[in-house]
């Protein structure tokens, strides 16, 4: 068989010149720079952080240097993360794990300490109560060996939704890792003329379980359905119909390179519209059971 060699996902923050963050995530088909901020400029780094500026948006972004311990790196870095907002509020953090499904030292998968470290940083920072400043999130495999955090936070408050059909993620019960994962399903940013729609990683979870766990096609099905109520209720159409100024951007991670074919065409079908921007990645998702997970972000929607 011939290997391919694919191009890594950058994370592009600002124009051409901006800085493009390297993610350890190969792209199988689509774009390979994810661009949701092109006129973001560097304000300055902080900790471990580069941070950078677009308007009322403050985005942020930093690697972990030290994963021995995921518990630990998560909380560090999350802390950090707090320390760094000042005044702004969040409304979306990406999350790239290394070896997201492999057991930890302590025999902990490696996914559920990261939840535990996030977990103990929001619950240190934002104190009992803190799930109602929790933002949308996706949380990822990637091929590096380095925790790489991304977040975008904005002046105002934003709206947090959660999927009548899925339990909160931050109350799922300890079957799935000694803290739950800190995250809303999606955040909804409203500016005086626009808003900003950040919907979290979504994958074939109804209630706590994983739908049809290691079939693909079933659980596009599931994956569309919780990604058509959760749209609705940000006020968003699941297929977008043409706008001069709206831009939305698609990130579909899928566990098995060869499901592509199947995953891109369904989605051609039930989900992309004119204008979309979609990648098409190589990683694993947080649960070992799940084939596939979509995220999608727009920005610039028109006020309801
Ligand atoms: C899920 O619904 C699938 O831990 O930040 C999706 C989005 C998932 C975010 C996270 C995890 C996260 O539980 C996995």
């Amino acid at each position: 068989m011939i290997e391919i060699s694919h191009p890594e996902l950058q994370l592009q923050i600002g124009g051409p010149a901006g800085a493009a963050w390297v993610s350890g995530i190969p792209v199988l088909d689509g774009d390979s720079a994810e661009n949701l901020f092109p006129f973001a400029s560097l304000i300055r780094r902080e900790g471990p952080f580069s941070l950078y500026r677009q308007q009322e948006f403050l985005i942020g972004v930093a690697q972990a240097l030290d994963c021995a311990d995921l518990v630990e790196s998560a909380f560090q870095l999350y802390q950090d993360l707090f320390q760094v907002l000042g005044a702004k509020h969040l409304c979306r953090i990406w999350n790239y794990l290394p070896d997201i499904n492999e057991p930890n030292s302590d025999g902990l998968e490696q996914y559920r300490a990261f939840c535990r470290g996030r977990a103990m940083a929001f619950e240190s920072h934002f104190g009992r109560g803190f799930e109602r400043v929790l933002p949308a999130a996706s949380a990822v495999g990637t091929d590096s060996n380095r925790l790489i955090v991304a977040f975008a936070a904005h002046d105002t408050h934003p709206h947090h939704y959660e999927n009548p059909l899925q339990t909160p993620a931050y109350q799922y019960p300890l079957e799935f890792g000694p803290r739950p994962p800190s995250f809303a399903r999606a955040s909804v940013v409203e500016e005086q003329d626009r808003r900003h729609v950040f919907i979290s990683g979504t994958a074939a979870i109804r209630d706590h379980q994983s739908i049809a766990p290691n079939e693909t096609e079933a659980q596009l099905l599931a994956t569309l359905e919780n990604l058509k109520v959760i749209m609705t209720l940000c006020g968003l159409p699941l297929r977008p119909g043409a706008s001069a100024t709206m831009q939305r951007n698609v990130k579909v991670y899928i566990r098995h390179a060869s499901d592509l074919g199947l995953v891109a065409g369904y989605l051609s079908n039930h989900l992309l519209g004119d204008g979309d921007k979609v990648s098409y990645l190589r990683s694993d998702i947080c649960r070992s059971d799940l084939n596939v997970e979509v995220e999608i972000t727009v920005l610039n929607a028109q006020r309801l």
